[in-house]
């Protein structure tokens, strides 16, 4: 991404002027590249400088304007050339004895299970011959699930926060983690203590061993590291470490789908049963885009994806209102596309203006808001550590009536009975829609008796804990490793 972003008459730079900020401090820390341009002189080649950083590292860079700067008559340079603006991604391959560590590691005794992250886009063929190979349960990271999830005999579900705890424990109980493309940034998710060694593929030289330490870290590309090392890797014969996760995994996701089923007669949306509607009736290639806070949860455990469809959030900064923003670019880029926001009803009200943007500008974007009345993740987090929830509620307008207002089609769901035909409706609808979906408030079980005593230092896992439906295992956690 390219932003570019304008500035006060370079005369008046360092004066407390009207509307004076500096931009290029403002934006330094979410971006590669981040520039003043001064003067014309600078120009075409600080903006070509910006475009490669943002290609090549894959992110966002900001050349900074002002706008006297811009209208000055352009320098007397050369036009770029294009073929030396956009390079084409390299294969990196590890060299061929870093791959034989590597082999070996694998190939000696012991559970393997892999830890999937972003980098293993385009690898799907080769991760599955790699656990069918290893027999290795993988689990993934967040940004990991649009690429490993589907389709995966593999899979035994996400770690973190709001994952599973078959992903969890998979990782836990192993003898080599094998990180493949992944920055996966909770330390206290990964294996503690020596008795398991890891080893890690990253593009990234300097992402390797940042998060846990690696017996063995290779710089390589996910997909082409995979293709060369799989020749090297012996046919591991025993399954039962592969069998186990599964199991585990069965049972976790049998659990969740439980929790995804409306009973009809009772007027109690459970925010699942919506997420779970949502996958089961959208396009085999929609986008869809989710909120920071519980909507990340049910779009993390019940969208399915399947190579063609995409998940986008703000996974790195967790910076709240983010869907329906992503929503209006991914439609904007992709208009014959299905683009599906999953958003909060805090995060919605956060960018509600932007709403307008979507009769504006034409775009049938179809906005899920799951209106639980609160700030419900944050309400979640002062429970469960003990705390009474405060100043997390809402009081919500009817926002399909709203949308109606203001020439959006607007469908509010109220009662379980009526999602699916719903969501159907608003999906059909050849335009942008605003879904209004009153679901349950309180939605994840709380654990028995906590007291703040318990809560102390165990932040972490009674949120884990709680997000996993089950509040009996905090009190395991806290009998382990307080009472011992
Ligand atoms: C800009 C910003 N402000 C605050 C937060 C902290 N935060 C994370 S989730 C959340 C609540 C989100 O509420 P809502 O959008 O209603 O989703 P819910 O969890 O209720 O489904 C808050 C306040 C944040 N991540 N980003
Ligand atoms: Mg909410």
């Amino acid at each position: 991404m390219l932003a570019i972003a304008a500035q006060i008459p370079s005369a008046e730079i360092g004066a407390g002027y009207f509307q004076e900020t500096h931009p290029q401090d403002l934006f330094r820390e979410c971006s590669h590249y981040c520039e003043l341009v001064s003067g014309a002189n600078q120009m075409p080649r600080a903006l070509e400088v910006a475009i490669r950083e943002a290609v090549g590292k894959r992110g966002v860079s900001v050349v900074v304007i002002p706008g006297d700067v811009a209208l000055q008559n352009a320098a007397d340079a050369p036009a770029p050339k294009v073929e030396g603006l956009l390079p084409s991604a390299p294969v990196v391959t590890p060299t061929s004895r870093e791959l034989d560590r590597l082999a070996a590691l694998l190939n000696g005794e012991g559970r393997v299970t892999i830890l999937c992250g972003s980098g293993c886009a385009d690898a799907h063929d080769e991760l599955l011959a790699l656990g069918e190979r290893l027999k290795a349960p993988m689990v993934h990271a967040l940004r990991g699930k649009e690429y490993v999830e589907w389709d995966n005999p593999f899979d035994v579900g996400m770690t973190g926060l709001i994952g599973f705890s078959s992903g969890y424990y998979a990782m836990l109980d192993c003898d080599v983690l094998l990180m493949l493309g992944t920055d996966f940034p909770y330390r206290q998710f990964y294996p503690q203590g020596s008795g398991v060694r890891i080893a890690q593929v990253d593009l990234r030289a300097e992402n390797i061993g940042r998060r846990a330490a690696v017996d063995l870290g290779v710089v390589g590309d996910v997909r082409a590291t995979l293709a060369a090392l799989l020749p090297l890797l012996q046919q591991k014969r025993d399954g039962a470490h592969l069998a186990q996760a599964r199991e585990h995994y069965g049972k976790a996701r049998k659990a969740l789908d439980d929790l995804a089923v409306g009973s009809s007669g009772k007027r109690l949306i459970h925010p699942q049963q919506i997420a779970k509607a949502i996958s089961e009736q959208a396009a085999e290639d929609a986008i869809f885009t989710c909120d920071v806070g519980l909507p990340t949860v049910w779009a993390a455990r019940y969208l399915a994806m399947n190579g063609k469809r995409r998940l986008i959030g703000s996974f790195w900064h967790g910076s709240m209102a983010n869907a329906m923003a992503q929503a209006i670019g991914a439609q904007a880029s992709f208009p014959g596309r299905q683009v599906i926001s999953l958003s909060g009803d805090g995060g919605f009200s956060m960018l509600m203006g932007d709403f307008l943007s979507l009769a504006q500008l034409g775009l049938p974007v179809k906005v899920v808001v799951f209106n639980n009345g609160a700030l419900g993740f944050i309400e979640l987090e002062q429970k469960s550590t003990g705390f009474l929830n405060f100043g997390t509620e809402f009081r919500n307008p009817n926002f399909a009536a709203m949308a109606e207002a203001i020439g959006i089609r607007g469908v509010r769901i109220e009662n379980p009975a009526e999602v699916d035909d719903g969501i159907a409706a608003a999906f059909a609808h050849d335009g942008p829609v605003l879904i209004d979906a009153v679901v349950n408030r309180t939605e994840l079980a709380m654990p028995p008796a906590v007291t703040l005593e318990m809560a102390k230092g165990f932040t972490l896992y009674m949120v884990k804990a709680v997000m996993s439906g089950r509040g009996d295992e905090v009190l395991d956690l806290a009998r382990s490793n307080l009472w011992r």
